[in-house]
């Protein structure tokens, strides 16, 4: 069996989803997920000049051999850009091997180990009045879990994916438009003082059983962390998200001498070797790559097992920027995990969005449920794909008051 052919596409409803088909002499084809967000063109660039190229005449089935022959292959390991490209090819030929097999990718893995897979929804508020309306919507709907992000009395501008007005009914905030990158103005002084009685708030308004997550975008430092983390501990979040910059694997010991609060780190990760110490160290509680970022299914699948050994769960990356391809991986792997957290989940389902990729995959009542489709079970229309067009954007700066460039 050969690969014949492979193609790339770049566009989407309102996303510069990158999608890769990979074509084969068996008239089986298999689909993948490449969208490294706001650099979309760079993952097509490396596929079309120095992937696709070598692709052709492999044999699909080696799925293998074919990542270690571009991992090792490519000299400069590791990297968003070249991972990403990775996970597309990867993504693709486990979807042929799953259709070869006429079985869901979950049965490649093991099996169904639970009947549907607890999301986490996106709340988001100007000010806390605006936020537990936000959050009372999902709850209607059926969530068990939310992550909520609030807007913070006194901040210059909105904070982290927090709308500038009440109101505004959205679950996701943040206007990636353009190459040059909007500013954020950042406290971590204000956010600290008001964040941890606004959860408090939350906490006593929804009761115990709903699953509470935040998100602090890596803007604290190892020290104030710990503080924060300690003093939101009475709220019992179901997580605390990227309380710092996690390239400094050690800083994380910090917070955790201070806090019981379980932290989720990982979605800039794009290896294993980004996370093995903080997984081998039990320095975190749950584990947040892409299938996309992180090489696809063969790599993450070994974050997976080494997580597994060290009480971390999944807790995948789900922003929107993860086109389905990359969501229907994710969720393969979230039925079979034994160590299955939960999965951020934004609704991708818009008629373009299902249009464009259409699937069954399925979300009810706050759990995912994964079609048994054979392979990725998710399709693309390339006569869909035809109306969108390639749109730049960047992630927003984030600076102090004084100026200081800041993380965003
Ligand atoms: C999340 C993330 C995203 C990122 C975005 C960057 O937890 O979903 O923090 O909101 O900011 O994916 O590309
Ligand atoms: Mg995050």
């Amino acid at each position: 069996m050969k690969i014949t052919g492979a193609k790339v596409f770049v566009g989407g409803p309102g996303k510069n989803y990158v999608t890769l088909k990979i074509e084969t002499d068996q008239g089986v084809y298999g689909l993948g997920d490449g969208t490294l967000n706001n650099r979309e063109t760079l993952t097509a660039k490396y596929l079309q000049d120095y992937l696709i190229p070598c692709l052709i005449g492999m044999d699909p089935r080696n799925s293998e051999d074919i990542w270690q022959y571009f991992y090792r292959g490519a000299y400069f390991r590791r990297g968003p850009i070249a991972m990403a490209a990775f996970g597309a090819i990867d993504m693709a030929l486990w979807d042929i091997k799953g259709k070869l097999a006429n079985l869901p990718l979950y049965q490649l893995f093991g099996g169904k180990s639970r009947n549907g897979a607890m999301v986490y929804a996106h709340a988001t508020g100007a000010d806390l009045p605006d936020l537990m309306d936000s959050v009372a919507r999902y709850v209607d709907q059926g969530y068990k879990a939310v992550r909520v992000q609030c807007g913070i009395p006194g901040m210059p501008t909105a904070s982290y994916a927090v709308p500038e007005q009440a109101g505004s009914n959205t679950d996701y905030i943040t206007d990636f438009s353009g190459i040059r990158p909007k500013e954020e103005i950042w406290d971590s002084g204000r956010y600290m003082r008001y964040m941890p009685g606004a959860l408090a708030e939350i906490r006593d308004r929804f009761g115990p059983d709903l699953h509470i997550l935040h998100d602090v975008h890596h803007r604290l430092l190892p020290r104030e962390a710990a503080e924060f983390a300690k003093e939101v501990e009475p709220v019992k979040l179901f997580w605390l998200e990227d309380p710092t910059p996690a390239e400094d694997q050690d800083a994380l010991r910090m917070i955790r001498q201070h806090s019981t609060v379980p932290i989720a780190i990982g979605e800039v990760f794009n290896s294993i070797w980004d996370c093995n110490k903080l997984i081998q160290n039990e320095l975190i509680d749950f584990i947040r790559v892409a299938v996309t970022y992180a090489g696809g299914i063969t790599h993450v699948k070994r974050i997976v097992d080494l997580a597994g050994l060290h009480h971390v769960r999944t807790g995948f990356h789900g922003a929107p920027s993860h086109s389905p391809l990359c969501m229907a991986a994710q969720a393969h792997l979230n039925a079979w995990a034994p160590n299955f957290g939960i999965q951020e989940y934004l609704v991708l389902g818009t008629p373009e969005c299902d249009a464009l990729f259409p699937s069954a995959h399925k979300m009810e009542n706050g759990l995912f449920h994964v079609s048994d489709a054979p392979g990725l079970g998710v399709d693309f229309d390339e006569t869909e794909a035809a109306r969108y067009e390639y749109k730049a954007g960047s992630h927003p700066i984030v600076r102090l008051e004084d100026g200081t460039l800041w993380n965003y």
